[in-house]
């Protein structure tokens, strides 16, 4: 079994197209383990071994093991039932150089995902930034939009999620 390749369908069959492969997701985004195995045609041992290795600990089994979710990233209507939390002071944003004009007129917008995604380092932020081309790193000022009332939670692999963030809190990092 190819991790990397597994991964990335769990990914897309968990976030994005669960129905592509027969697949409901309760609204909380949890997914029957069993179903996921035969869907995707996966020993349980395998499918340990992508939830364990994963990088960025994208997937989480439920309590008890019979279900599993995607901690973040969907498109699909989920409602994660993360906390609100108090967030750092500053928060980072990696993007590309060609989003910068659109970003800073409308400042940044969750797309096709639920939420906007944060990171909590500079390192994080160029990684993100870096799947699109030369990562350009912008710095998220959190502390004001938290004192505004924007609401932040923190996915279960540690990735910031904002509604959206106005111009007036980015500058580069
Ligand atoms: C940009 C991956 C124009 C934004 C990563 C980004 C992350 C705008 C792209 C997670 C904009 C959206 C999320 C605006 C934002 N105008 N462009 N107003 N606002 N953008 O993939 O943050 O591997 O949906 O800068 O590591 O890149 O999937 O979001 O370039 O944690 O687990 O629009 O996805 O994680 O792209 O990445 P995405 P993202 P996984």
């Amino acid at each position: 079994m190819d991790v990397v390749r597994t991964s990335k369908r769990l990914s897309f069959v968990l976030r994005h197209r669960p129905e592509s492969v027969g697949l409901v997701l309760d609204p909380a985004g949890w997914a029957d383990v069993e179903q996921v195995l035969g869907a995707l045609r996966l020993t349980r041992q395998e499918l340990e071994r992508v939830v364990a290795t994963n990088d960025k600990r994208r997937f989480a089994f439920d309590d008890t093991g019979t279900r599993i979710r995607a901690s973040q990233g969907h498109s699909v209507t989920v409602d994660l039932g993360y906390a609100p939390e108090h967030p750092p002071e500053e928060l980072f944003h990696g993007t590309v150089e060609r989003f910068l004009p659109a970003i800073l007129a409308e400042g940044l917008r969750p797309g096709r995902r639920h939420a906007v995604h944060l990171s909590p380092d500079v390192e994080t932020a160029r990684v993100v930034g870096g799947r699109r081309g030369r990562p350009v790193v912008l710095r998220v000022d959190s502390s004001a939009m938290a004192a505004a009332g924007f609401t932040f939670r923190r996915s279960a692999n540690g990735v910031w999620l904002v509604d959206a963030v106005p111009p007036a809190y980015l500058s580069p990092a």
